[in-house]
């Protein structure tokens, strides 16, 4: 029978430009997210060399840019998720609405207000907000007139909206993360470092060089929050999929090893322990140059040194599998991160490998690198939902993908992994980061509408609603 620690945190997360809709409202600048098309193609296009970016809104082809309007639903919502007992609420604020150009002196006091609403709301449910600073959303302006994270500017215009926002919320705010999955830039720099192939994006030293950046400024943030309050809690936030060799090839073997590097250890390495791990320089000769071609300075090292995260907080959806020596030529498609098939392993409908023992295996990979403490911040099934003329989704398959992964973590609990909480994906229906569009959906609740933009915004519990409740209620005893 799982066992979970007192105080478990168990919540829900979302990602602002994701659900609040509103993106010209009191202030608000556009964002990176707010100027992407929408479509599966959507990152195919972003990286095409003649992409641009779509800063005209009457242009719009992006029908999903009102996301469910949670910024005019919130009090709505976060009544449902009180409902369902979340001891936590992981969401993000939209730099966009604190620092519309991101480069001002000054904050919009109107975006500040908005979150002053949303935490006055969860506290009045004793929700604990989790906080990500930045989730793939930064002000579309640092893009294009600045070529995003690569630009060491980017530093302090970040550091000045973390202290804003930390100065604002510390005494309400606990917890706290810096960057929305770092590490996938190494797939999808659009995203989280606003790279794309008109700007840098497919030259490696460019992605690297925007991590340093980001590693810095992220320590930054953490020095800030521990200064205001040493009690604060901050985390870094990766996408940790477990990685597989297909076989015992030694080949195989070592090729998952130096993907592991690249991929899952690297960025957390950084933040987590304040330094360059010992691989860095094999790393980036494989690319092509050195760690000295990149711009560090010794100050900064230091800040990486002095300013390690409290916890790591990760990203868990699926499993990939490496085989470089050929012996399956059957692609994992639709696995966001590449790798081959693992015959082992059913795909949800976009080709996600599933695969909970991979979750009780990064909890324990993590924990024993780390030893400190691990929060599994976003997981979850993205699916089509079916709603029927009662507006019920009977999302069975949803239920039993959440199961298995909770079984999963309450097993890495008895393994000795320390996991502060549990935070599944969309815990409302919202846009698809991926997509951009509707119709892939994570959520405990239901929204109308569609890929068009089209529908009533009316919210409903789904069956597993009902199920997550219980979960939370018997603490991951009843699943
Ligand atoms: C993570 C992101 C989220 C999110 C989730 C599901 O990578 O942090 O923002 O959306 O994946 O991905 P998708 O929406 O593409 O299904």
């Amino acid at each position: 029978m799982a066992k979970f620690p007192e105080g478990f945190l168990w919540g829900g997360a979302t990602a602002a430009n994701q659900l609040e809709g509103a993106y010209q409202e009191d202030g608000k600048g556009l964002s990176i997210a707010d100027a992407l098309p929408g479509g599966p193609d959507r990152f195919k296009i972003a990286n095409q060399e003649d992409f641009d970016w779509q800063i005209k809104p009457d242009q719009y082809t992006y029908p999903n840019h009102n996301g469910i309007d949670y910024y005019h639903h919130f009090r709505e919502d976060i009544k449902l998720f009180a409902e369902m007992g979340f001891k936590c609420y992981r969401f993000s604020i939209a730099w966009s609405r604190i620092f519309p150009q991101g480069d001002e002196l000054e904050p919009n006091e109107a975006g500040l207000a908005f979150y002053d609403q949303v935490i006055a709301e969860c506290l009045k449910y004793n929700i604990e907000p989790v906080i990500t600073i930045s989730h793939y959303e930064m002000p579309l302006n640092l893009v294009t007139t600045y070529g995003g994270w690569k630009n060491k500017k980017l530093i302090s215009f970040y550091e000045r909206y973390a202290k804003t926002v930390l100065t604002r919320y510390y005494q309400k705010v606990k917890y706290w993360m810096t960057f929305n999955e770092i590490n996938s830039a190494l797939h999808f720099p659009v995203m989280g470092q606003g790279l794309v192939s008109s700007n840098g994006a497919k030259e490696m030293k460019n992605i690297y060089q925007a991590w340093h950046n980001q590693f810095v400024a992220g320590a930054k943030a953490v020095a800030i929050a521990h200064q205001l309050d040493p009690k604060l809690k901050v985390g870094c936030m990766l996408l940790y999929a477990t990685t597989y060799s297909y076989n015992a090839n030694p080949v195989n073997q070592l090729a998952t090893l130096k993907e592991n590097q690249a991929f899952n250890q690297f960025c957390g390495d950084v933040q987590v322990r304040g330094e360059y791990p010992s691989y860095t320089d094999s790393l980036l000769k494989e690319y092509g140059f050195n760690f000295s071609d990149l711009e560090t300075t010794p100050e900064e090292l230091a800040v990486l040194k002095a300013n390690p995260v409290d916890y790591i907080g990760f990203s868990y959806y699926m499993s990939a599998t490496v085989d470089v020596t050929g012996e399956t030529n059957e692609t994992a498609s639709g696995n966001l991160i590449g790798g081959v098939k693992n015959p082992y392993l059913k795909a949800s409908d976009w080709g996600w490998q599933i695969d909970p023992t991979g979750l009780r295996i990064a909890l324990n990979e993590l924990y024993q690198r780390y030893q400190k403490p691990l929060f599994v911040v976003e997981n979850g099934l993205g699916a089509k939902d079916e709603i029927d003329d009662q507006h019920y989704v009977a999302d069975d398959y949803r239920i039993d993908y959440l199961r298995q992964h909770i079984e999963a973590m309450a097993g890495a609990i008895a393994d000795g992994v320390d996991l502060m909480g549990y935070t599944p994906w969309g815990c409302i229906d919202l846009v698809s980061a991926s997509t951009g569009q509707m119709s892939k959906r994570y959520g405990f609740i239901y929204v109308d509408l569609d890929d068009n933009g089209q529908g009533t915004l009316a919210r409903y519990p789904k069956k597993s609603f009902k199920w997550y409740q219980q979960v939370i209620r018997s603490n991951g005893q009843e699943l």
